[in-house]
């Protein structure tokens, strides 16, 4: 967008309301959005349009094949006591790449672009690691070791991200797949396992559609691994 049409962009923002709006230039290589027109009120005025469709809440993942997700289902059988927390639904088993949280579809137009510009290679997750987030009664399994690769695909998502308006989560990343929640009594500390191998070959864009029973995951688009 030139200086022309980001000064349009303005005015178009400016009839709807009586404070100015921000606009945030972004540079073409970076974001492939380009510009970011960013008004509160304006976005305040879209999202109470019942004629639009409202924020979704979306998330990037790594999702499991159906046999691996069944084979992890039924490792936190063997795990858990009875009534001892709630095991996530096979089909529901992923491991977590950026939780982007409540998203217009102005926000989703241009976090696509960005996620098809990480170069994102294939790898090979060892997940041999049970553990527990005693916090938030959270039993989950993981890699012991984090491959570069993966390290490489969170940190060049969150880049691409970032260059069109997202926030990163401040909290440092670790990677699981949450096996069950509210679990009570979490073990004093995480236990080995005896490996499984995950051949991760994609990501995915997902949205989390919240119901009366819990969570369910629609996937959006996948990329694949290079
Ligand atoms: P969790 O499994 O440890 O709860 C969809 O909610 C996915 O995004 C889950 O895998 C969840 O991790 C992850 N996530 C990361 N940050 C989150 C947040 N602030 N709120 C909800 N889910 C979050």
């Amino acid at each position: 967008m030139g200086s022309d049409q980001a000064w349009s962009a303005w005015r178009r923002a400016d009839a709807v309301k009586s404070r100015p709006c921000r606009i945030w230039f972004v540079e073409e290589s970076v974001c492939p959005s380009l510009v970011r027109v960013d008004c509160l009120r304006m976005n305040s005025l879209i999202n109470s349009d019942p004629s639009q469709p409202k924020a979704k809440r979306l998330f990037f993942a790594l999702w499991p094949e159906e046999d691996l997700q069944q084979q992890l289902y039924e490792l936190a059988g063997q795990t858990l006591m009875a009534n001892a927390g709630r095991r996530v639904a096979a089909e529901n088993i992923h491991l977590t790449l950026a939780f982007l949280g409540s998203v217009t579809e102005p926000d989703q137009a241009r976090y696509e672009p960005a996620a098809s510009q990480v170069q994102g290679k294939k790898f090979t997750l060892t997940l041999d690691q049970l553990g527990c987030f005693r916090r938030s009664g959270i039993l989950w399994v993981g890699p012991s070791q984090i491959p570069a690769e993966l390290l490489a695909l969170v940190g060049e998502l969150n880049q691409a991200l970032q260059t069109c308006g997202f926030t990163p989560a401040s909290r440092a990343y670790r990677a699981h797949l949450t096996l069950a929640r509210n679990v009570q009594q979490c073990p004093d500390r995480d236990v080995g396992l005896s490996p499984i191998f995950w051949e991760v070959r994609q990501f995915a864009l997902v949205q989390s559609h919240t119901a009366s029973h819990g969570a369910t995951y629609e996937i959006l688009r996948r990329w694949e691994l290079v």
